[in-house]
């Protein structure tokens, strides 16, 4: 019986061990499957939301697009909802691609994507303030 029991007291924690161990590896896993997707190809660590009539949307607030980069299916409309007190746009960075104008503090402004490609965007009042809409 006693030996049943240092038997036991053994192979617990040798058990806790090898969980530890296959807790930590799974966490190490994801978080170099996370850096290391965003490393080489920013798009594949994000996932493609939205679809034709599907609305994504893009909160503005702290003088800041969130989050910076949208991956999206071609149709996919984009909701630029202004939280801020102050007025910001989203403004393709190239040619007339898109321009939502300027949007007040609690406004939202729609933008639907129909051409696959990268669009890098501004504030026009804050050119600080970048995002990237990814049409795929
Ligand atoms: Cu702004």
């Amino acid at each position: 019986m006693s030996k049943l029991l240092t038997n036991r007291a053994r192979i617990i924690p040798v058990l806790v061990v090898a969980v530890v161990i296959a807790v930590g590896s799974t966490l190490v896993i994801v978080l170099a499957g996370g850096s290391t997707g965003s490393a080489s190809t920013p798009a594949a660590a994000t996932t493609v939301a939205g679809s034709t009539g599907k609305v994504v949307t893009v909160d503005i607030s702290m003088f800041a697009f969130h989050p910076s980069t949208v991956t999206v299916a071609r149709g996919t409309t984009v909701a630029f909802t202004n939280m801020d007190t102050t007025e910001h746009t989203a403004t393709a960075d190239i040619g007339p691609t898109f321009d939502t104008g300027p949007i007040q503090h609690g406004q939202t402004r729609m933008v639907t994507f129909t051409k696959p490609g990268t669009f890098a965007y501004k504030c026009d009042f804050h050119p600080f303030m970048t995002g990237t809409i990814i049409v795929r």
